[in-house]
């Protein structure tokens, strides 16, 4: 890690992995912070082929929080929503298990016809975002195929019928991550993450297993965070060992990892230089031989979305000039 002051200027580029709900919160309040000096580089995994449309949850999910348009209740789709569609689709048989609303079906017909078009996640996403007005840059973490499988007992689920249309009800055998060995880290993932300018990276409080491991599995993403030399900071999920919100907690009781910040801190061994966990768990903090940042993770509104990305900019600075084993 370098030890220049310069890596940790207030005006450097902040990279942060991100996934969907949890992640999308903390993206928000480093965007109110850092406005286009945020970088963030975003699972698309949980893609798949709806209805003949190209759905990307995670991306969704963090275009419509960073906008402003996203539903604070549900965390995904979009606020002032109506369902005319899946109304009408339910009377002709159509599949509604997954809920597509007005507004949000909007926005897959429109990507499907660009990616049909021959133009890129990246190039769609970025012209979107634009659209939308948000003032960070959202990179997908690349172009190619990748998505999660979950393995239970009895079969193979896509992420999103595992996740919606079976409630998390099954257990987990294993998490496949199907194409991410052949996939490319996209072009503007690389150049967020060049060394020049790069002010730290960060891992927001998204679901470890399956939202930030599909972007750790890119070829070459692990390496380029490495190479970058600047302090590498992790917000934990947990609070209180629960999951705030989704299926972390039942899944790392199925994987048989315990739901706590030493396994936090393992997940993430070699790649981060420290943790943020809620200021509530900072008793277990003692046994990571980590630095750790104990303060309210918990992001109940806008001002507590600020105040956590205030919290870990500032961890992540001072950590700039200690040494750290990686
Ligand atoms: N999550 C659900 O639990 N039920 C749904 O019907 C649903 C629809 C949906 C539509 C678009 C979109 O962008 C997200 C949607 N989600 C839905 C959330 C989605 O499953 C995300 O993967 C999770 O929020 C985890 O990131």
């Amino acid at each position: 890690m370098s030890g220049e002051t310069t890596a940790s200027s207030g005006d450097g580029r902040v990279v942060a992995l991100c996934g969907g709900v949890g992640g999308a919160k903390l993206a928000l309040g480093l965007q109110t912070v850092l406005g286009e000096r945020l970088h963030v580089v975003v699972n698309m995994a949980d893609d798949f082929e709806h209805l003949g449309l190209h759905i990307s949850p995670d991306l969704d999910t963090v275009l419509y929080t960073l906008s402003g348009l996203s539903d604070r209740q549900r965390g995904w789709g979009r606020a002032d929503e109506s369902w005319n569609f899946m109304a009408a689709l339910a009377e002709v048989g159509g599949e509604t298990w997954f809920s597509l609303g007005d507004r949000d079906l909007a926005l897959h017909v429109e990507r499907t016809r660009r990616l049909a078009a021959g133009e890129s996640l990246t190039g769609i996403a970025a012209d979107i975002a634009k659209r939308l007005g948000l003032t960070a840059q959202l990179w997908p973490v690349t172009d190619d195929p990748i998505r999660t499988i979950v393995v239970t007992p009895d079969e193979k689920l896509a992420f999103q019928r595992y996740f919606v249309a079976h409630r998390c009800e099954p257990a987990i055998r294993s998490i496949r991550f199907d194409g991410a060995d052949k996939a490319r880290l996209s072009a503007g993932v690389r150049a967020a993450l060049q060394p020049e300018g790069l002010r730290m990276v960060v891992i927001c409080p998204s679901n470890p297993y399956l939202s930030i491991d599909p972007i750790l599995a890119v070829p070459g993403l692990r390496d380029a965070v490495r190479v970058a030399g600047v302090p590498v900071v992790a917000v934990s999920p947990l609070v209180g060992g629960q999951a705030v919100k989704g299926p972390t907690r039942k899944i790392m009781d199925e994987l048989g990892v315990a739901a706590d910040t030493e396994a936090i801190a393992a997940h993430y061994r070699g790649l981060i230089d420290g943790l943020v966990i809620d200021a509530g768990d900072a008793v277990g903090a003692r046994a990571v031989d980590l630095p750790t940042c104990a303060v309210p993770t918990l992001m109940t509104d806008d001002a507590s979305k600020v105040r956590l990305a205030q919290d870990v900019l500032a961890f992540g600075d001072a950590l700039c000039g200690s040494t750290s084993v990686r």
